[in-house]
């Protein structure tokens, strides 16, 4: 009877499921913070009895391995965070022909492979880049030609895809005139960010640059780095927005080095084992469910520092 409520012959039992998760990687304290709070919320769950963590480290090829070593070991359910949109149609037909639910954590996957999973649990990453841009139609209503440069996420993942449009969604929306001098990936790390900020350095004068928009802290914080060792000033040269909302990136905001703080919520690690067991219990649960997130300015980064998870 314990096998049959826990959804099948997989490898839960009387004493709870076991879940295998396929995480992204460890590229950003984001991702750190959302890996910490599904495995706290695994290990605190009574009616979880084992996660297995699979590190993908940012490579589609060792999620796709992971995927096929938990379906060989027969989950109660596998929740995966992919690293881009496309290349899952197969290995999710194939978890649905082992009778072992899929759900998304975080990043999507393509619509067209929308039935092969049972929910995903994640920000409104378009929702996130209309939030940036709105603030910058409104902090440069009153300029001609604002130039923008962009340091987007990791190329083909759903949170690049779509905090770029967005973001244009707004400012194209809007009539805005601006001038996007330059958009290049810095694959969501401080590094890349850092990389990619000396070269756009190189061919752009600081005082040609009105704004950059960094598809995440860890790229902001790279970028902000290569512009003083450039002697180029931060949140003064060039208005900066980050998206996240790590602790880091509220204390270069309290420092006056970044301008906009586009909220992405981690912490959702309580949420995803309820939807978990409904899931292998067989109840119905929502195509989409959204995670709760903000927005900050200047004069909120120092009050609301203290109350960063991550
Ligand atoms: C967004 C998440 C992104 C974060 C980055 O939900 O997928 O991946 O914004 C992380 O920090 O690398």
């Amino acid at each position: 009877l314990g096998l049959a409520a826990c959804g099948g012959d997989s490898g839960g039992s009387d004493d709870g499921l076991v879940i295998g998760f396929v995480q992204v990687g460890a590229e950003s304290a984001w991702r750190t913070a959302n890996s910490e709070s599904v495995r706290s919320s695994a290990g605190e769950d009574d009616r979880i009895a084992e996660l297995k963590f699979i590190d993908g480290q940012q490579d589609q090829a060792k999620q796709l391995e992971g995927m096929r070593n938990l379906i060989t070991q027969r989950v109660d359910a596998i929740v995966l965070a992919p690293v881009v949109e496309t290349g899952w149609t197969e290995v999710l037909e194939e978890a649905r022909d082992a009778d072992i639910p899929v759900l998304l954590a975080d990043r999507s996957v393509e619509q067209s492979d929308e039935d092969l999973y049972a929910t995903r649990l994640g920000s409104d990453f378009v929702e996130e880049g209309r939030k940036a841009g709105a603030w910058v139609t409104e902090e440069f209503a009153d300029a001609d030609g604002t130039a923008v440069l962009e340091l987007e996420g990791t190329v083909g993942s759903a949170p690049a895809n779509d905090r770029k449009a967005g973001f244009y969604e707004v400012l194209d929306g809007e009539g805005f005139d601006y001038d996007l001098l330059d958009s290049q990936s810095g694959d969501f790390t401080a590094e890349g960010g850092k990389e990619v900020m000396e070269v756009f350095l190189q061919s752009h004068d600081p005082e040609d640059v009105d704004v950059l928009y960094a598809h995440n802290d860890e790229m902001g914080l790279g970028a902000i780095q290569a512009m003083e060792e450039a002697g180029v000033e931060p949140g003064e040269d060039v208005r900066v927005i980050i998206v996240d909302g790590s602790a880091a990136g509220f204390q270069a905001g309290a420092d006056g080095k970044v301008d906009y703080i586009v909220e992405c919520n981690p912490v959702f690690g309580d949420q995803l084992m309820d939807l978990a067991v409904d899931v292998v219990g067989g109840e119905d649960v929502d195509k989409y469910v959204p995670v709760e997130e903000s927005a900050y300015g200047p004069d909120e980064f120092a009050d609301e520092l203290p109350n960063r998870q991550y």
